[in-house]
């Protein structure tokens, strides 16, 4: 039997469209699991929509935008601190810019392949899409594992990295920022290494340090903007974050900002993690004991069991994620598919009633089935975590007028900006049963400007 793998032959049913052009996808893309993923998720909320507008059908324009514009893959060498010669993998993802200069951010981190920044950068055009900013989508990244790394050899490698990196970005042409492994300090070393080799003080990278051109609360924007697309959904039907309790996980700059403004909001964070394990304190991560954590994680860059050995209130599970302790909300914050349908599943029995994104694409498939069918609130990545990009794209914004918005202003455009992309998700995502399903709604809205773009430069 032959596998039909092009959906164009496809005249049967949308389930069937689907499947081929799933299987034509994977045919040209063998063995990139995450990116597969990431593409079926969409499609199963597009395909639906593009069979009911046969312009974008006719025009293949999943299929074109399924293709990046470009990747760019390249050798880093440098030398560590023994003398000791090493050589790193290292790429660009430039995804797609038909609404503006690709945007996205690098990920330094071992598990780093070709696939994971290829979903990234997938998910990064709807989501920039959705921010209502002029922004492409784009990913980077490395291989290189930052674990244990002195800061020089850091500043070693963002350096070397920057040599070649620097040729393919620029303020008008893609704009990277930080992720998995990638802070204030690496963003610090690569945007130095930048103005030095192009000689021009610009825009070219986001959070980026305050004193020279970086943005009042991009550093807290991911968190923060997690935690207002949950306050909307639970406000728009008439609920709120105020006394629930919630899960985290991750400590790094997502979770620990997350757990900042959830707190702020009225929430109790009980849990935290990192890739040894998760701490649970029934007592809550008060505003005092956050301020332990985060000097603990980005100062000192300590592990998360030493949260139970300074808070005696808490217990730390090694090896453990914090999904079958009993919440209201959940906010996965750590990295991809670190919740699977078995998680799903306990949330769900203990209760939960909403979970939001911090992380990319941390729910499997099947996860993100179980918690539709059960009617939990979810917000999937794309709309939950655009917050950090969405402040990346107004430090874009300052820069280019060479001027500082105060940290209220900007927190009032992150407001802003959370509230618009849940009333987008909302337009695209209310089913005829009166469900609200976040995904179909931050997919299709996501889509319909990137793919307009599109359809206006022609066959492009
Ligand atoms: P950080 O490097 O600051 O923190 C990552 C956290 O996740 C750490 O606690 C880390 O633990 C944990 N983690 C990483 N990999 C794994 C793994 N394989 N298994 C278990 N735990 C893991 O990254 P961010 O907080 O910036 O990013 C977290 C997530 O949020 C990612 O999915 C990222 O793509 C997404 N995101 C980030 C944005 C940003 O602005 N930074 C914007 C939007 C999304 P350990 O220290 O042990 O590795
Ligand atoms: O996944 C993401 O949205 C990010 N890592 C932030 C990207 C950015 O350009 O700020």
């Amino acid at each position: 039997m032959t596998i039909c793998t092009d959906e164009r032959n496809c005249t049967n049913d949308v389930k069937t469209a689907i499947d081929c052009f799933m299987n034509g996808l994977i045919k040209r893309n063998p063995g990139e699991l995450e990116f597969h993923q990431a593409v079926q998720e969409v499609t199963e909320s597009l395909m639906p929509f593009i069979w009911n507008n046969r312009h974008y059908k006719d025009s293949q324009i999943l299929e074109r935008m399924t293709e990046p514009d470009r990747i760019i893959i390249f050798r880093v060498s440098w030398e560590d601190d023994q003398g000791n010669i090493r050589a790193n993998r290292a790429w660009r993802v430039q995804f797609n810019n038909s609404i503006g200069p690709y945007k996205g951010g690098m990920r330094f981190h071992p598990t780093v392949t070709l696939s994971v920044l290829k979903f990234l950068g997938f998910e990064q055009v709807f989501k920039n899409s959705l921010t209502g900013l002029p922004m492409g989508g784009a990913k980077g990244g490395s291989n290189f594992n930052p674990k244990g790394k002195s800061d020089r050899e850091i500043m070693r490698f963002c350096q070397s990295l920057m040599i070649e990196l620097h040729r393919h970005i620029g303020e008008d042409t893609d704009v990277p920022a930080g992720d998995i492994g990638v802070g204030g300090r690496e963003i610090s070393y690569m945007f130095g290494q930048y103005k030095r080799l192009e000689n021009r003080f610009v825009g070219t990278l986001t959070g980026k340090g305050l004193a020279f051109g970086g943005s009042l609360i991009r550093t807290e924007a991911t968190g923060y903007g997690a935690a207002y697309f949950m306050e909307n959904m639970l406000n728009h039907t008439g609920d709120s974050i105020t006394g629930k309790t919630v899960a985290v996980s991750g400590s790094g700059n997502v979770a620990l900002y997350c757990i900042k403004k959830v707190t702020d909001l009225g929430g109790k964070v009980i849990t935290a993690s990192d890739s040894s394990g998760f701490i649970h304190d029934p007592e809550g991560i008060t505003a005092e004991k956050l301020v332990w954590l985060r000097e603990l994680k980005e100062v000192k860059r300590g592990r998360i069991h030493e949260y139970a050995k300074q808070f005696k209130s808490a217990e730390f599970y090694e090896a453990k994620r914090p999904w079958d302790v009993k919440v209201d909300l959940a906010f996965p914050c750590a990295t991809q598919n670190e919740l699977n349908g078995e998680d799903a599943k306990q949330l769900v029995a203990n209760g939960v009633i909403g979970i939001a994104e911090g992380a990319n694409m941390p729910s499997t498939l099947k996860a993100i089935r179980i918690f539709l069918h059960a009617k939990v609130r979810f917000g999937p990545a794309k709309a939950a975590n655009a917050g950090g990009v969405a402040v990346s794209g107004l430090e874009q914004s300052q820069n280019a007028m060479r001027i500082a918005w105060s940290a209220d202003e900007v927190e009032t455009r992150l407001i802003d900006i959370m509230k618009n992309i849940h009333t987008q998700c909302l337009r695209y995502g209310e089913c005829d049963d009166g469900q609200l399903d976040y995904v179909k709604g931050a997919n299709i809205a996501g889509f319909v400007k990137v793919a307009d773009a599109m359809m206006a430069y022609g066959i492009v």
